[in-house]
């Protein structure tokens, strides 16, 4: 292991704030990678000017005319498609941030102090801003996202990544954010991730936290709870945890680790009882509890910690580290996500070296998880949301008849190009060993380069594939063995309850769910059939088989049949759908309703639309507009927002008329709603944030705000004409 030197971040004093200057950031894209560029010099920026679409992001003014407000839904949409003809980007590509959680950066600042390897400076200070932007203005500290309450898990593990970043103690939000934290308790009751995180950086001890012992890799893959069973995320976070666990691993004592212990803490470091803090988990931080047969397991592990057989060990780390190779070689050192990937980052650089390729790599791409933004720099929740973005706005400017516009051909014809790049054209390497699904002919979410396999990202990418090469300009530039290498990888993922879960199929039992460790989460463990990827699926499907009648037309008529049944079983008995992964019943009903259509189910003929329909109906705001709050993904109950969303007003309207709803004057309101709240110039501005993951964490999703508004204009025009509105 290299020596460590203290790795110097030049110290920010109290109350100075640092900052770049925001007009010298470039955006820059290849193959859907994003890289936010610094550019130091006047020369360099006169070489490489600002675009509008680097300007939007960071909250710039936009060099763009005003027009008179758009009357009709069409010419709001054209207008809405010429505003973000400015943030498709030069891979073709609608680029976008993708912030939210508040449990990514810590994580990043850790690995980067623990490997000594600097953070370059413009990152850093917009690094410091964003955490100063997002703090909680009322409480001090910081949540689990950036709409949540402070908790132990963001206040303390952010406290450490600020100071890591040089900002000083005496800075007051580090000042408020430390009271808060010694309110709830200190660091000492942080949840599992947080205990874990603070450990690497050594101002916590292992001692305090439940093991997670890489020996479970060892186990017969045949044993239900062999972690090859569990979702992808989980799996690929537990094992990194599981390699630095296994041994013990602590970053060296600094001087900023002594202080840092003596700031986390309401009591004296060297007087804590670590055993005790096993279990201790803050109120605030605690959303599912710990089940009585975890804790069981969890004194049966503690004791085998004490008295573990040390080639056993050795033997479990070298697999576990075989199967971080295996990532390491199959995303190019972009990883799954970027949880698992500070984890590695720490890991290549204890087993290859500072100067390996492995490692390199690993730094290299961090900047593809990195987002400046009005509020500083943020770490994207994944490499970005690239595919999943151009895939809606594709089939949104497809749908309206705008596409076949001259002045819409070039934007259509680039988001083609994206999407044949983004096919992910080979299976993974070693993908039996690695429990990896078959991805050959699948999109991902973000780029071919991360490479994972979603399943309603191949349903979104399909459809837009398709919907793009039927225009009558676009060239037929996917080959059709690829279009039928998408369908199989979608039939290859179905699950025995007929729905489709997201990167693989389920392969645990639901009981796996007693030993979620990460009390901040909810449903981690296995995967899941869901309604939004179920649909997806069928409306891909659906889709697909218009074109491509006798393809295994068989299996998918049977296919379609068992999802259908799915979906219905999922519907609640007040007609509404639970979304998963946006927020929320307006989420899943518009895909549940759109999808169900494709098979030709109505509102005249289904009462399962009639239901999904109605349901809708009861949510309808008196501005005419829905507006949902991300409270109704934690308390499974809908709730409403203060004021009407674009975005849920959107995906509610979409529904409505897919389903061929009776009444055009709801659905009339909700459109009207969506011009009026269009600015002079296209956009529409961001409001609540959108998305959702594991029950409990918020997160962005800014394009939607464009992709779905103009997509329900489009659809207005396409079923009652596009009469004039405002
Ligand atoms: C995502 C983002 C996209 C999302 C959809 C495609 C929208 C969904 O329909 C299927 C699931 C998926 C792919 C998804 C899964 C979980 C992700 C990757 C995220 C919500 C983005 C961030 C999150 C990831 C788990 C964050 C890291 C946190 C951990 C708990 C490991």
């Amino acid at each position: 292991m290299p020596p460590l030197q203290q790795v110097t971040s030049p110290a920010v004093v109290a109350h100075e704030l640092p900052g770049t200057d925001l007009t010298r950031w470039r955006l820059k894209c290849k193959e859907g990678r994003q890289h936010w560029h610094y550019l130091e010099t006047d020369e360099e920026c006169h070489k490489w000017p600002q675009t509008n679409c680097d300007r939007y992001w960071l909250g710039l003014p936009l060099d763009l005319p005003d027009s008179p407000p758009a009357t009709n839904p069409l010419d709001a949409a054209q207008k809405g498609i010429d505003f973000c003809k400015h943030l498709q980007t030069e891979d073709g590509h609608f680029a976008g941030e993708y912030g939210g959680p508040l449990f990514l950066m810590p994580g990043m600042c850790i690995a980067h102090y623990v490997t000594q390897t600097p953070i370059p400076d413009p990152w850093r200070q917009e690094m410091i801003r964003y955490l100063v932007n997002v703090a909680d203005a009322e409480q001090g500290g910081w949540g689990l996202h950036i709409e949540g309450h402070s908790t132990v898990f963001g206040t303390a593990c952010n406290y450490v990544a600020l100071r890591i970043l040089g900002l000083s103690p005496d800075h007051p939000t580090m000042v408020k954010a430390r009271a808060n934290l010694h309110r709830m308790g200190g660091a000492v009751a942080a949840p599992s991730w947080g205990k874990f995180w603070l450990s690497v950086m050594n101002v916590y001890s292992y001692e305090g936290m439940n093991p997670v012992p890489p020996e479970l890799w060892l186990l017969p893959e045949s044993m239900p709870f062999h972690p090859s069973r569990y979702w992808v995320h989980t799996r690929m976070v537990y094992l990194p945890m599981g390699y630095l666990y296994g041994k013990k691993y602590q970053c060296p004592e600094t001087q900023l680790i002594r202080e840092l212990r003596q700031e986390l803490y309401v009591q004296p470091y060297e007087d804590i009882y670590w055993p005790a803090a096993r279990n201790d988990v803050a109120e605030e931080d605690s959303y599912i509890e710990h089940h009585k047969l975890l804790d069981l397991t969890y004194a049966w592990m503690n004791l085998y910690e004490k008295h573990h057989s040390k080639s056993l060990r050795e033997k479990a780390l070298k697999h576990v580290y075989n199967l971080i190779l295996m990532e390491e070689e199959n995303t190019g050192g972009v990883n799954l996500g970027p949880v698992n990937k500070a984890m590695d980052m720490i890991i290549l650089w204890l087993e290859e070296g500072p100067d390996s390729k492995l490692f390199k790599l690993q730094v290299k791409h961090y900047s593809d998880y990195m987002w400046v933004s009005d509020r500083g720099m943020m770490n994207n929740g994944t490499d970005g949301s690239q595919l999943w973005d151009t895939a809606f706005f594709a089939q949104a400017i497809c749908e309206s008849g705008l596409a076949e516009k001259k002045e819409n051909h070039e934007i259509m014809l680039r988001a083609l190009d994206f999407i044949d790049d983004c096919q992910i054209k080979d299976h993974p390497v070693h993908y039996k060993e690695a429990y990896r699904q078959l991805r050959k002919g699948a999109w991902p979410f973000s780029t071919r380069h991360q490479g994972y396999t979603v399943s309603d990202c191949t349903a979104e990418g399909l459809k837009a594939a398709l919907c793009l090469m039927s225009l009558s300009y676009t060239p037929n530039s996917i080959p059709e063995q690829r279009i039928f290498d998408a369908v199989n990888v979608l039939l290859s993922m179905q699950n025995s309850d007929g729905g489709f879960a997201s990167y693989e199929d389920i392969r645990g039992p639901k009981l796996l769910e007693i030993i979620n460790p990460a009390e901040v989460f909810a449903d981690i463990m296995i995967e899941y059939s869901y309604v939004e990827c179920s649909t997806a699926v069928l409306l891909s499907l659906s889709y697909f088989r218009k074109r491509y009648p006798d393809y295994r037309t068989k299996e998918i008529q049977n296919v379609q049949k068992s999802v259908v049944k799915f979906i219905k079983s999922k519907q609640r008995a007040d007609g509404s759908w639970f979304g998963s992964w946006g927020i929320c019943f307006t989420y899943a009903g518009m895909f549940a309703i759109d999808s169900l259509t494709s098979v030709d189910e109505t509102y005249a003929n289904s009462k399962h639309v009639r239901k999904g329909c109605d349901f809708l109906i009861s949510k309808q705001m008196k501005d005419g507009g829905w507006g949902e709050s991300y409270k109704s993904c934690e308390t499974g109950e809908y709730v409403h927002t203060a004021t009407s969303q674009v975005v849920q007003t959107s995906w509610a309207v979409l529904a409505l008329m897919a389903a061929k709803y009776p009444d055009q004057e709801p659905i009339r309101r909700g459109i009207k709603l969506i011009m009026q709240r269009q600015q002079l110039n296209g956009e529409w501005l961001q409001e609540n944030i959108e998305g959702i993951f594991n029950k409990n964490c918020a997160i962005s999703y800014p394009n939607y705000k464009f992709s779905f508004t103009i997509w329900a204009l489009g659809r207005y025009a396409r079923i009652y004409g596009n009469a004039d509105i405002l």
